[in-house]
């Protein structure tokens, strides 16, 4: 069991964040922890039989150990993190600011996140997003990284429906979401607000995936909108 100290400090004494650093997730949860001045020990890789202990639920990563407990998806590693050690917070306290911060969280996470799923699957794209994966896949199965990586990962934008757009219309749509994103940073640093919340360190992950390199519509579209060059440089300052 787990206490807040009068002084708001975590009496939890380790935390370890589980999932590979190409997963947008995963820099989300690592940027909020390094944000909240917490240490943490990162494992890289994770094996399937490893993963299945640890979140049969999910069968996802991130993971996060709080000492002993463990906690899948992001969104929950952050509110937990806001529980343990509630200052600097996640979210704002006034209601209706914390209404749009979550709603944008849950919006990177669940559609921003399939646009970028769809660029790294497209056919143009693929080979490089196999050779990024390719390590995470067990040395004797390695040969067959593409069909596996393709199988496991790579129809899930197809199943989403991202994935189904035209190559040029999800282009031009992503354009479209990044300027969404820009016009809203035209009134604040950080989304909505002058401190960074969830929906930054969501959308902040998703960036860091997408600048990966084997995304390169995504690098550009991004680039071209000066408000998120300029918030994605404050974002890298927090930790
Ligand atoms: N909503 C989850 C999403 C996690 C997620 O989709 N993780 C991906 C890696 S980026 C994953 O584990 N994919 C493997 C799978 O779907 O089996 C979160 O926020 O943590």
């Amino acid at each position: 069991m787990t206490s807040v100290t009068s002084r708001g400090e975590s009496s939890i004494s380790k935390i370890k964040v589980i999932g590979p650093s190409i997963s947008p997730f995963v820099t989300k949860v690592k940027a909020a922890i390094a944000y909240k001045k917490l240490p943490f020990e990162h494992q890289e890789y994770v094996g399937i039989s490893e993963l299945r202990k640890l979140n049969p639920q999910t069968g996802k990563v991130p993971i996060v150990l709080f000492d002993n407990e463990v906690i899948f998806d992001s969104s929950l590693i952050l509110r937990k993190l806001d529980i343990e050690k509630p200052s600097p917070p996640l979210i704002s306290k006034d209601t209706a600011l914390a209404a749009k911060q979550y709603l944008l969280e849950d919006w990177s996470d669940e559609s921003l996140y399939w646009y970028v799923q769809a660029l790294r699957w497209n056919t143009r794209n693929e080979p490089r997003t196999v050779e990024e994966n390719r390590r995470f896949v067990p040395a004797p199965l390695r040969f067959f990284a593409k069909p596996i990586l393709r199988q496991l990962v790579g129809k899930q934008p197809i199943g989403q429906g991202l994935g189904r757009l035209p190559y040029e219309i999800l282009v031009e749509e992503l354009e479209l979401r990044l300027d969404n994103l820009a016009e809203l940073l035209r009134q604040h640093p950080f989304f909505y607000s002058d401190q960074p919340s969830v929906a930054d360190f969501a959308i902040y992950g998703i960036s860091a995936t997408g600048f990966s390199g084997a995304t390169p519509e995504f690098a550009k579209a991004f680039s071209n909108q000066a408000e998120l060059v300029a918030w994605r440089s404050r974002m890298d300052d927090l930790a």
